[in-house]
């Protein structure tokens, strides 16, 4: 099955320099990225992410980790990978959720770490599960800015819209 997931790579693995071995670990799967973009988090934006956990102690820690609070970094790198199987696959090579536990091969494993406070600093996102995949997918990319459609689009014509062009 043809498959997309999300991928975020979060402000502690760009703070500690790791985007390059990630993305070559992630090539490990032989998964085609489909898109790609560093993004500021609003918190908006990371409530969305995120809403499933609103209610855990950790919530407020997490949308600031998430949000670059906690490193200096206030964004995060997002990629859409595709192909055969892509959210088990991404899942298994990212590992457990917990950074000790995930075993010492995964990225997670590798380069994860928890906090003196307690948070999960796990460097890496990766979509849990098709409906967790097609919502993420939909909250952080438009389909402008994806080469591979797998869900539905439609054109519209939009007037009058604001934006920034080269000058
Ligand atoms: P996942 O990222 O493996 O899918 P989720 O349960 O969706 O795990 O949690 C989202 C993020 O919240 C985790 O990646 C981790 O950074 C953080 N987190 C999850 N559980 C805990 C916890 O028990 N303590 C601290 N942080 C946690
Ligand atoms: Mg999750």
């Amino acid at each position: 099955m043809i498959e997309q997931t999300l991928v975020l790579i979060k402000p502690d693995g760009l703070k500690k320099s790791l985007t390059g071995n990630i993305l070559t670990r992630l090539s490990e799967t032989r998964l085609e990225i489909a898109g790609a973009k560093v993004v500021k988090v609003t918190r908006e934006l990371a409530e969305k992410h995120y809403a499933h956990l609103k209610d855990k102690p950790f919530f407020e820690e997490l949308i600031k980790y998430i949000m670059g609070e906690l490193h200096e970094r206030k964004k995060v790198m997002a990629l859409v990978y595709h192909g055969e199987d892509a959210i088990k696959k991404v899942r298994q090579l990212c590992g457990e959720t917990n950074p000790e536990k995930a075993a010492p091969d995964t990225i997670r494993g590798q380069y994860g770490r928890i906090t003196t406070s307690g948070v999960y600093e796990n460097v890496v996102h990766a979509s849990a599960n098709r409906e967790e995949a097609e919502r993420e997918i939909k909250l952080w990319f438009s389909p402008e800015e994806l080469v591979y459609h797998i869900y539905p689009v439609k054109e519209i014509v939009i007037e009058k819209v604001k934006k920034l062009i080269w000058v």
